[in-house]
C-alpha cells in the first residue's frame, strides 16, 4: 500500500531553494548527531548541552540572520527550517540560538552604534561571548511599559538598579542586553543598555526546579548601582518599540521552532502506534487513532505553509507585527495540542523521557508564555482585526 511521509504530504520542498534544503538538512542531521542521543538525560538532569555551543559558533548559526559582522545573513526562511531542524531536537537549543540572535545579537544590530556593532557582533556569531536579553521583571511580564528597572545619567556613565527574572541564558551570559527607563518613569524613556559580566552590582542566579525548559539556562538579573559605561546605550533605542522590535524577529522563529517539537512528536507517534499492539492489532488500525494523526498532520501543514509564507512577506519587507503574532500563536498553540495527543497515544510510556512527547510538552508550556502569552497575541490580533484595544 502506498504510504506516505509528513514530509511528502507537505510537499514543503518543492516551495524551497537548494540553499535553504541545504541549510534544514545540515540542521537535521547536526541535531540527530549531537543532540538527540543526550537531550532525554540534560533534561532529566536539568543540565545544557553547554558542550555543543562552540559549534554552534562554527556552523554559522548564531545570528544567522543578521547581515554582515560575520553573519551568515541567511533569509528568513532558511533562518526559521534552522530553527525547526533545532527545536526538533528540543526547545532549549532553540532558545538559546533565538536569544543569542534574534534578540540579545539584533538589538546590538538594530540599535547599537557601528562601534558597538564591530565589537561585538562578530564574538557572538562566534559563540566567544554570550549575550541575554532582559525585559521581564519579577512585577512586569505581559505589560513591559510598566517596567521598574532604572537607569540614572551620572558624570561617568548610567547607575543601573532594578531586577530581571526568567532571562533565558542570564546564568551563562557575557553580556546582558538590559531594559531600563532613562532618567523618567514613563514607557518612552525605555532604552537598552549593554552590561558586561564583572561589571560591579551586576549580578545573576539560576532559576531551579523548572518542569519545563529542563535543558535550558534560566536566571535572574539583579543590577545594584552597576555603573554602565555611556558607551554601552544602545543609542538609537527609544521607547518599547524598542524591545519589540526584537520580539519581532524572536517570534517569527518560535513559530518556526515549535512545529519542529510538534514533528519530533508527530514521527515517535507514527512510530509508536504502528508497533504498539492492542486488541491484537496495531493501535494505528484504529480508526480513533488514525484520526488525531490526521489531525496533528493536518495542522503540521497549516502551520509551516503559514510560517513560509509570512517569511516570504519577512523577506520582501512586508510582514506586520501582527502577522508575527499569528504565526506565533497558531504554531505554538497547535504544537502544545499535538505534543499532548501524542503524549497520550504513547500510553504510560508517553511521560516516560525514553520517548520524545512529554519533554517536548512540557517544553512548549514555556513556549505557550514566553515571547507574548498565548492571551496577548489574541490581543494584539484582535486589535489589528477591530482598530479596538482589548488589553
Ligand atoms: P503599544 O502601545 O501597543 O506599543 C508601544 C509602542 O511600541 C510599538 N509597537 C511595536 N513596535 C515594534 N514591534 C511590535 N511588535 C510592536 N508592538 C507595538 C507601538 O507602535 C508603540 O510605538 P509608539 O512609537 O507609538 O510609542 O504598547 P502596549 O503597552 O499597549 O503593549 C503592547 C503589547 C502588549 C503588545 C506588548 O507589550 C507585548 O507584546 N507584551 C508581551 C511581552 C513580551 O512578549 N515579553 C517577552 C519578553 S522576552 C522573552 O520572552 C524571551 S523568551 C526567549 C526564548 O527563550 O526563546
Ligand atoms: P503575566 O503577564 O503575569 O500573565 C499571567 C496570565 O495573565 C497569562 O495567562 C496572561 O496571558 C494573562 N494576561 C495578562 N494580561 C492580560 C490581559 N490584558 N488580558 C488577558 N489576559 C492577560 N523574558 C525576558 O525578558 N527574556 C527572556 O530571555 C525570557 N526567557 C524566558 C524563558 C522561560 C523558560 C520563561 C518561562 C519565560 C521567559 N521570559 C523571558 C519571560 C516571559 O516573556 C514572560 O513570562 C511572559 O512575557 C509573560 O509574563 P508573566 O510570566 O509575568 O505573566
Amino acid at each position: 500500500m502506498e504510504t506516505s511521509s509528513l514530509e511528502a504530504l507537505t510537499a514543503l520542498e518543492t516551495l524551497l531553494s537548494p540553499d535553504e534544503i541545504m541549510i534544514r538538512d545540515t540542521a537535521r542531521k547536526f541535531v540527530a548527531d549531537r543532540v538527540l542521543p543526550g537531550i532525554a538525560v540534560h533534561f532529566e538532569m536539568q543540565t545544557f548541552p553547554d558542550e555543543i555551543i562552540p559549534q554552534l559558533g562554527e556552523m554559522g548559526w548564531l545570528g544567522a540572520h543578521i547581515h554582515g559582522y560575520g553573519c551568515a545573513g541567511v533569509n528568513a526562511v532558511a533562518y526559521g527550517l534552522l530553527l525547526q531542524e533545532l527545536e526538533y531536537g528540543d526547545s532549549g537549543l532553540r532558545s538559546f540560538v533565538s536569544v543569542q540572535g534574534s534578540l540579545a545579537m539584533y538589538a546590538i544590530y538594530r540599535f547599537g552604534s557601528e562601534e558597538q556593532k564591530k565589537r561585538w557582533l562578530p564574538r557572538m556569531a562566534a559563540a566567544q561571548t554570550i549575550g541575554c536579553f532582559g525585559l521581564t521583571e519579577p512585577d512586569s511580564g505581559s505589560d513591559p511599559a510598566s517596567l521598574r528597572a532604572s537607569a540614572r545619567t551620572v558624570s561617568d556613565g548610567f547607575l543601573l538598579n532594578g531586577a530581571k527574572t526568567w532571562i533565558t541564558n542570564a546564568p551563562i551570559a557575557d553580556l546582558a542586553v538590559v531594559w531600563a527607563k532613562l532618567d523618567g518613569d514613563k514607557p518612552e524613556d525605555i532604552r537598552g543598555f549593554l552590561v558586561e559580566r564583572g561589571t560591579p552590582g551586576f549580578e545573576t542566579a539560576a532559576i531551579k526546579m523548572k518542569m519545563s525548559m529542563r535543558a535550558s539556562h534560566t536566571g535572574e538579573i539583579v543590577l545594584s548601582d552597576c555603573l554602565v559605561p555611556e558607551e554601552n546605550l544602545l543609542a538609537q533605542s527609544k521607547g518599547l518599540g524598542a524591545p519589540l522590535a526584537c520580539l519581532n524577529q524572536a517570534r517569527l522563529g518560535i513559530a518556526w521552532g515549535a512545529v519542529g517539537a510538534a514533528k519530533a512528536c508527530f514521527h515517535s507517534t507514527i512510530e509508536y502506534s504502528k508497533s504498539r499492539i492492542q486488541f491484537g492489532v496495531p493501535i494505528a488500525s484504529k480508526q480513533l487513532v488514525q484520526d488525531q494523526l490526521v489531525d496533528m498532520a493536518s495542522e503540521l501543514v497549516k502551520a509551516d505553509l503559514m510560517n513560509l509564507h509570512f517569511s516570504r512577506l519577512r523577506d520582501q519587507g512586508r510582514l506586520t507585527h501582527y502577522q508575527v503574532s499569528m504565526a506565533k500563536k497558531n504554531s505554538v498553540g497547535q504544537a502544545l495540542r499535538i505534543a499532548r495527543m501524542a503524549r497520550a497515544i504513547h500510553g504510560a510510556n508517553g511521560i516516560s523521557l525514553e520517548y520524545p512527547p512529554i519533554r517536548h510538552m512540557l517544553n512548549l508550556e514555556s513556549v505557550y508564555t514566553y515571547e507574548g502569552t498565548n492571551e496577548i497575541h489574541s490581543l494584539i490580533i484582535g486589535r489589528a482585526l477591530t482598530g479596538l484595544d482589548a488589553f
